[in-house]
């Protein structure tokens, strides 16, 4: 599990805790326009985590959480990138997919955002560290770390030091509720202006099943396959690897997140049947 260093800059978002509220005046201007829905205008938060494995294809879950969310016209989705390294892209034809999404929406997708330098530990020493190699790699998380010099000959190895000292590592995963605190530089915001069924998934991840799906409004009738995964087309139309189960999992049945209104990772079937590894102890 990677490892998150503590201690750089957290002003970026000014408490990205809330699902509300963020922007009052605004808000009550779209409240007021909208008077029928009253939710509307509202923010909501979706994080990027990382848990243990609840599959055996993937070395972790990767996920958002939550990863069904219902929300009016006109609300904006704030992400934040609890978990670094992530990014979040609508299936659109402008990319090449299959579009999974209302006609007539534009494509959209954010940068890869919450990577700093020590991120990965050891990255940033020389020679680079291979993935799980010994002075890097992601058991880590052990704060006083990386001091060990990874490269032979003991020269070129620019001491790590101040990569190794700002890990007080916390691992974020699972910590759903306190979006406020700790390791979060990085958010983005997203405004749903038309009604419909929206799935998005994490370029990085989607293999390994990160993907999310948005309904907005009362538009629950999806122009795309939500149930079979067998009906899926093949990729790289629709969704890739373990995205396919995640975006057919009956808890992510477009009617199932309009009336939970959120929709953990936790309670997808497919984590449950894994064996419950207490994934999103989170789940509200
Ligand atoms: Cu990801």
């Amino acid at each position: 599990m990677k490892a998150v260093g503590v201690g750089a800059a957290l002003t970026v978002v000014g408490g990205a805790g809330g699902a509300a509220a963020s922007d009052d005046s605004a808000g009550n201007r779209i409240a007021q326009m909208n008077q029928e829905t009253a939710e509307t205008g509202s923010v909501y938060t979706v994080q990027t985590l990382i848990g243990p494995p609840t599959n055996p294809e993937r070395p972790a879950d990767f996920f958002y959480q939550p990863t069904g969310l219902s929300v009016d016209v006109g609300d904006v989705v704030q992400f934040v990138f609890v978990a670094p390294d992530h990014n979040v892209v609508h299936y659109h034809p402008a990319f090449g997919m299959r579009r999974r999404g209302p006609t007539g929406v534009s494509a959209f997708s954010s940068p890869l955002l919450g990577w700093r330098p020590d991120s990965i530990p050891g990255d940033q020493v020389e020679p680079p560290a291979e993935p799980g190699a010994e002075g890097g790699g992601e058991e880590g998380g052990n704060g006083d770390g990386p001091t060990a010099t990874p490269g032979g000959d003991g020269e070129a190895t620019a001491t790590p030091a101040e990569n190794g000292a700002a890990t007080g590592t916390e691992t974020p995963a699972g910590d759903g509720e306190s979006a406020g605190e700790g390791p979060v530089p990085d958010s983005w915001l997203v405004a749903f202006e038309t009604p419909g069924v929206y799935d998005l998934l994490c370029s990085p991840h989607e293999t390994f099943g990160m993907a999310m799906r948005v309904v907005v409004g009362e538009e629950t009738d999806a122009a795309f396959e939500t149930e079979d995964p067998e009906a899926l087309p093949e990729p790289r139309a629709g969704p890739v690897g373990l995205a396919r189960v995640t975006l057919t999992d009956p808890a992510l049945q477009p009617e199932n997140i309009v009336e939970q209104g959120q929709v953990p990772w936790g309670s997808l079937e497919a984590i449950q049947s894994a064996g419950g590894s207490t994934a999103t102890p989170s789940g509200e």
